[in-house]
């Protein structure tokens, strides 16, 4: 592609350091920013990186509020764990910085106060939700309510986590306290606004008329918001915890944590590069790239451009913001608050040293251009169906061979027959198409077209088949190995950008010792000569029983959930005292219990009720006892209702159990031993 930028300076959305990163984070921004921050280092461009935690905003203090622990001590913690895990998995920033860092609350400070002197805000009085018992206004997810887009009961005061709609605490339907539950009311306040309406002439014409190219998605996006026509918005919030209004009078009030998180790009780039920094946001021949969330669209592309614009002095506006959608988690929207989610430090943890099937999985799936699924039965079967199969099989074959047959030493290649130029034909093509797919943001086809180049591998093997040749004929068994080993160098820097621990093994085995993009394609990249180091294997098949822990692991959270949000039923309507004695309650001793032949709920009973005859009851609780570990014990059960006919068994009576929370039963049963028959009342 053409490239009239000299830089790119790549900006990842700034996680909120209220909890660890998760593989929604990962799929959404920081793996395909990293994708394309090292293929463009591949390619040798000039490239920085820039990320960092948001540790600002009312989900900083709310944590902080349910964790009985302060604000700093939030995101103190949470942006140690997300800056250790995003390194573990091959993030390659060039900073990862925090928004409570003193250059960025000089930096934003500045930003605010250059803004106020040059008279860009309006400053407006308005009724704004308050806690009267909290004593203090509701800013943004202090609020809670019905989003009036989607009906979605918990909506927050900024924005509807169902829906994507971003919102204003005053559009939500019966708004609540997030703090004491309460009905808000409303009570006057003063704020700075950025009148967004100013520059809706600009932003139209910058992205509507000149960013044709932007993912739909996003363009659609800043269309729809365009056309709506744009509002002034608030830059200021009645908080204690941000960066403060930096103007008389504004005591009490800090900087909207949107208005001064994206401003972090900036601080962070400064703290990077404190004397060269300016060249990266204001030189025309920058370029600046966004990765972003769905979420963070209009905030990207409408309120900070519009900052930018309104500061003026040089700052660039970014040249693409590739958003993605969101990744669901087994089917299911991935939340922080019902620990639905893959923790990233968890999973390091639990699957060490697979951080290359995990950026693998994720990228094969990435919600490019919608919303997408992660399932741990995917997760293993790309790891053993793909990468031990295909990729890692095409590699250990080729080196298997090499030390088989050459000592390990890369062969001369001899004249190519038609096979190898039709081989190598096709891996050019694939190239071509990776590296076109990677320049226009789509990733999950890169990830497939690098995985094209090891299935041109193995078709290669099998077509030539070099250990049959190798009986015969050892210049041809040189040509086709020198080839496949060259192919292998290609592996290792077509994938680099997706899998930098495999590549890194790789190369380190072909002693490949600089890799770069434009030797793609190529099949002199490793000399003939080169010793090889021993093969090992590239990717390990992971075991049914690792899965299972992870399903299970999220099973659990389910449950916990269900536990969390169960109530109990209300109660009944009242009985009057003689129609509750006209029930006949027992205790029996279990004599015999077997499951009912053809019905998985269901158990048959024999019980000592103190006649010679005994009783049968037929029972649907198979799924939580088993039959052998009942008899002798005792059960409660009611006498007196008519007989039942169920599978066949005629059923006289029916024993107690309690429904709990999660659908489960548990036997009502005497704490003591009690005489088979005897009364309950
Ligand atoms: N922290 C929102 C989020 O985590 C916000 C992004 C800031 S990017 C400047 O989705
Ligand atoms: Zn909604």
């Amino acid at each position: 592609m053409e490239n009239k930028f000299k830089r790119t300076l790549i900006t990842t959305a700034l996680p909120y350091a209220n909890g660890p990163v998760h593989i929604g984070h990962l799929a959404g921004v920081y793996v395909p920013a990293d994708i394309y921050a090292r293929y463009l280092r591949l390619k040798g461009e000039d490239v920085v990186m820039i990320g960092g935690s948001d540790e600002h905003g009312v989900p900083i203090t709310l944590r902080a509020r349910k964790e009985g622990i302060t604000p700093q001590q939030v995101v103190d913690r949470y942006h140690a764990i997300i800056k250790d895990s995003l390194e573990k998995l091959g993030v390659s920033f060039d900073i990862y910085s925090r928004t409570t860092s003193d250059i960025h609350n000089e930096t934003a400070s500045e930003f605010f106060r250059h803004l106020y002197d040059k008279n860009e805000f309006t400053v407006k009085t308005s009724l704004q939700p308050y806690d009267e018992t909290a004593g203090q206004f509701l800013a943004d997810r202090y609020v809670t309510g019905t989003c009036p887009r989607c009906g979605n009961e918990h909506a927050y005061g900024d924005q509807c986590e169902a829906c994507g709609s971003s919102l204003n605490a005053t559009d939500l339907i019966n708004p609540k306290s997030a703090l004491s539950g309460a009905p808000v009311t409303m009570r006057e306040t003063t704020h700075w606004y950025l009148p967004l309406d100013k520059w809706e002439g600009k932003l139209s014409h910058w992205i509507l008329d000149g960013h044709k190219e932007w993912k739909s998605n996003v363009y659609g996006q800043c269309k729809s918001w365009i056309d709506g026509g744009l509002q002034p918005r608030a830059v200021s919030r009645d908080l204690d915890w941000g960066v403060p209004v930096p103007v008389e009078g504004a005591e009490g009030k800090v900087l909207y944590v949107w208005f001064d998180a994206p401003i972090g790009y900036i601080s962070n780039t400064k703290e990077l590069l404190p004397d060269s920094w300016e060249k990266w946001w204001k030189d025309p021949e920058t370029r600046i790239i966004n990765f972003i969330g769905k979420d963070n669209i209009v905030f990207h592309c409408i309120v900070f451009p519009a900052m930018l614009m309104a500061y003026g002095d040089g700052f660039q506006l970014p040249d693409n913001v590739p958003a993605n959608e969101f990744l669901n988690l087994e089917g299911d929207k991935i939340s922080t608050s019902r620990n639905w989610a893959v923790w990233l430090h968890e999973y390091l943890e639990e699957l060490p040293g697979r951080q290359d099937t995990l950026r693998y999985v994720l990228t094969a799936n990435a919600p490019e251009t919608k919303d997408n699924d992660f399932t741990w039965a995917d997760f293993q079967a790309r790891n053993n169906n793909e990468l031990v199969a295909i990729l890692g099989n095409f590699v250990n074959r080729a080196l298997v061979l090499t030390h088989k047959y050459f000592d390990g030493k890369v062969p001369a290649a001899g004249e190519l027959t038609d096979t190898d130029t039709v081989m190598e034909e096709e891996v050019r093509k694939a190239v071509e198409a990776l590296t076109e797919a990677l320049d226009t943001f789509h990733f999950r086809e890169g990830l497939k077209q690098a995985m094209e180049i090891a299935r041109i591998g193995n078709r290669y093997l099998q077509e030539t088949q070099p250990w049959a040749v190798a009986k015969t004929d050892m210049t041809r068994t040189a040509t086709i190995l020198n080839l496949a080993i060259n192919l292998c160098a290609n592996l290792a820097v077509a994938f680099e950008p997706f899998m930098p621990f495999m590549s890194a093994r790789l190369a380190g085995m072909l002693h490949l010792d600089a890799m770069k993009w434009d030797e793609l394609g190529k099949f002199d990249i490793i000399p003939a000569g080169t010793q090889l180091e021993k093969p090992e294997l590239l990717f390990e098949k992971i075991e049914d029983e690792t899965i299972q822990q992870q399903v299970q692991k999220l099973l659990d959270a389910k449950k916990a959930n269900e536990l969390a949000a169960w109530h109990p039923e209300p109660q009944a309507k009242d009985v009057d005292f003689e129609t509750f004695e006209l029930c006949d309650f027992r205790v029996g001793t279990v004599k015999e219990c077997i499951k009912v032949p053809k019905a998985d709920k269901l158990l048959k009973f024999t019980i000592d009720d103190g006649t010679p005859e005994g009783r049968t009851i037929v029972s649907g609780i198979a799924k939580f006892y088993k039959p052998e570990e009942l008899v002798g014990t005792q059960v409660c059960y009611i006498a007196n209702l008519p007989p039942r006919k169920l599978k066949g068994i005629v059923s006289e009576g029916m024993i107690l159990s309690a429904v709990n929370a999660d659908g489960s039963l548990t036997l009502i049963r005497p704490a003591a031993q009690a005489t088979p028959g005897a009364k309950i009342g």
